[in-house]
C-alpha cells in the first residue's frame, strides 16, 4: 500500500530495514522492538484522542484506550515494583521535564551529572531548559570514572539543591542508589533515578533498583527495556483528586503521584499517543517473561566479554570495563578521535557513537571516545563468541581507517555475520 501511494518515504524505510539487517548496531541506547510491539505501534489505536487518565477523559470513545492504558500502568508498577505509573510522557526529556514541572518553582537548584561525564541535557544543562529554567549544579566523576560519592555528598551539602539526578547516558557502571537517596534526604532534596538506559536490566532484576530510594523514577521504554519510543514516570502513593492541601508539617512526597500526573496533563502535554501506550504495555508484558530474564543476563555476559576483548585489542575503557549493557572506549592512545572512529566503524556497518569521556581534553563535536554496548546485538541472539569476533572487527576497523580494502573486506565479514542472527520475521 505505502509502496504506491508514497514510494518515496516506503523506499527510505526500505534503505533503513537493510541497514539495521546488514549491521551491527551498537549504539547502547538502541535496540529491536518485537513484531508484537511493532503490531501496536503500528495499529489505528493512532486515531483516538484521550486526554485525561483512565476513567477521566475529557473525550469520549475511550473504553478500549482505558483498558490499554490501565494494562500498561498495572504492569509497570508490577514490574518496577512501584505503586504508581505514569506511561503517558512522550519521551525519556518530556518525563523529566514533567518532574520539574511537578516539584520545583522556576529558579529552584537541581544537581546533576555533567553531560561531559556521562550525564544528560535534561539533568541540568547549560542550554537545555533544565539549565535555562532552573539553576543547575552538576557534579563528575572521579578521574578513573566512577562516582565519588563522597565528593557528591561535600558537594550537594554546599549547594544544598532542591533535586537530585541520578542516571546518565554514558555511565558504564552501577549506582549506589541507598547512598545517592540518603545524600539527597538529608538535605531534603528531591532524588530522581532517570534510569532510562538500564531499565530493561532493572525490570529483570539483574542490576539493583533505585525503588523505595528514589522519590520519582523516570526512563525511556526503548533502550534495554526493549519497547516502543516513550517514557514512564514512576513513584510511590496513590493519586490524590483533588490534590491534598498541605500543612506546614506534611510531608509533600504524599502528593507525588497526583503532581506527576498533573504535570504531564494538563501541565506539559495533550492527548497521549496511544498506539505508543500499547507498545509500551506489550513490552512491559515481554518484560516479565523468563526469557525478558535471560535477555539481560546475556547482554551482561555479551558486554564483560566485549568490553575484555576490546582491553586485550589495546583500548582503554574508562572505569576499566563495565557492569552494565554499555562501555566508553577512551581513544587518545590510538591515535584517532571519536568522530573519526565513529566514522571508519560506519564504514564498515558497525553503528557506534562519539562520546566525551571524563575530563576530555577534546570538544563534544569531536571527542576523544566512543560509546559502544550489546542490548540490539543481543536481541539478535549473538553471545560470547560473535563478541571476540566483534571485538576484532572494530579494532582492525579503527586500525585500518584509512585502507578502503580492508574496511571493503571488513564490511563483508560484517555482513555475513549478521545473515546468521536475522532481526526480521517479515524481510
Ligand atoms: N539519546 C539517549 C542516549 O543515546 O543515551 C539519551 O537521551
Amino acid at each position: 500500500m505505502l509502496e504506491q501511494t508514497d514510494p518515496e518515504i516506503y523506499n527510505a524505510i526500505k534503505n533503513e530495514q537493510a541497514r539495521q539487517i546488514n549491521g551491527l548496531e551498537m549504539i547502547p541506547s538502541e535496540n529491536y522492538v518485537s513484531d508484537a510491539v511493532l503490531s501496536a505501534m503500528g495499529s489505528i489505536l493512532t486515531n483516538k484522542y484521550s486526554e485525561g487518565y483512565p476513567g477521566k477523559r475529557y473525550y469520549g470513545g475511550n473504553h478500549n484506550i482505558d483498558v490499554i492504558e490501565t494494562l500498561a500502568v498495572e504492569r509497570a508498577k508490577k514490574l518496577f515494583d512501584v505503586s504508581h505509573a505514569n506511561v503517558q510522557p512522550l519521551s525519556g526529556s518530556p518525563a523529566n521535564q514533567a518532574v520539574y514541572f511537578a516539584l520545583l518553582n522556576l529558579g529552584d537548584k537541581v544537581m546533576g551529572l555533567h553531560l561531559f561525564f556521562g550525564g544528560h541535557l535534561t539533568h541540568g544543562w547549560k542550554v537545555n531548559f533544565s539549565g535555562k529554567f532552573y539553576t543547575p549544579v552538576n557534579y563528575q566523576t572521579s578521574p578513573n570514572g566512577f562516582l565519588d560519592y563522597d565528593a557528591l555528598e561535600k558537594q550537594a551539602r554546599q549547594e544544598n539543591p532542591k533535586l537530585i539526578f541520578c542516571g546518565a547516558t554514558a555511565y558504564p557502571r552501577l549506582y549506589d542508589y541507598k547512598r545517592l537517596g540518603e545524600i539527597a534526604h538529608s538535605i531534603d532534596a528531591y532524588f530522581v533515578a532517570d534510569i532510562a538506559h538500564e531499565a530493561g536490566l532493572i525490570a529483570a532484576k539483574v542490576v539493583p533498583s533505585p525503588a523505595r530510594h528514589a522519590d520519582v523514577i523516570t526512563t525511556t521504554t526503548h533502550k534495554t527495556l526493549r519497547g516502543p519510543r516513550g517514557g514512564m514516570i514512576m513513584c510511590d502513593g496513590n493519586p490524590s483528586e483533588p490534590l491534598k492541601p498541605l500543612p506546614e508539617d506534611a510531608n509533600p512526597r504524599e502528593n507525588l503521584p497526583t503532581l506527576i500526573d498533573r504535570a504531564i496533563f494538563p501541565g506539559l502535554q495533550g492527548g497521549p499517543h496511544n498506539h505508543t501506550t500499547a507498545g509500551i504495555a506489550v513490552a512491559l508484558h515481554e518484560a516479565m517473561q523468563p526469557g525478558f530474564k535471560m535477555y539481560a543476563q546475556q547482554i551482561l555476559r555479551n558486554a564483560k566479554v566485549l568490553a575484555e576483548c576490546l582491553m586485550g585489542y589495546g583500548f582503554n575503557l574508562v572505569t576499566n570495563g563495565t557492569d552494565n549493557h554499555l562501555m566508553l572506549v577512551d581513544l587518545q592512545n590510538k591515535n584517532i578521535t571519536g568522530k573519526e572512529a565513529e566514522k571508519a566503524l560506519e564504514d564498515v556497518g558497525i553503528t557506534v557513537n562519539k562520546n566525551t569521556i571524563p575530563y576530555d581534553p577534546r570538544k563534544p563535536y569531536n571527542p576523544s571516545g566512543i560509546r559502544l554496548g550489546t542490548p540490539a546485538l543481543t536481541t539478535r541472539g549473538m553471545k560470547e563468541s560473535e563478541m571476540r569476533l566483534i571485538a576484532e572487527l572494530i579494532s582492525k576497523a579503527i586500525e585500518h581507517s584509512n585502507d578502503s580494502n580492508v574496511k571493503e573486506k571488513l564490511n563483508k565479514d560484517v555482513i555475513d555475520l549478521c545473515k546468521g542472527f536475522p532481526i526480521f520475521k517479515y524481510n
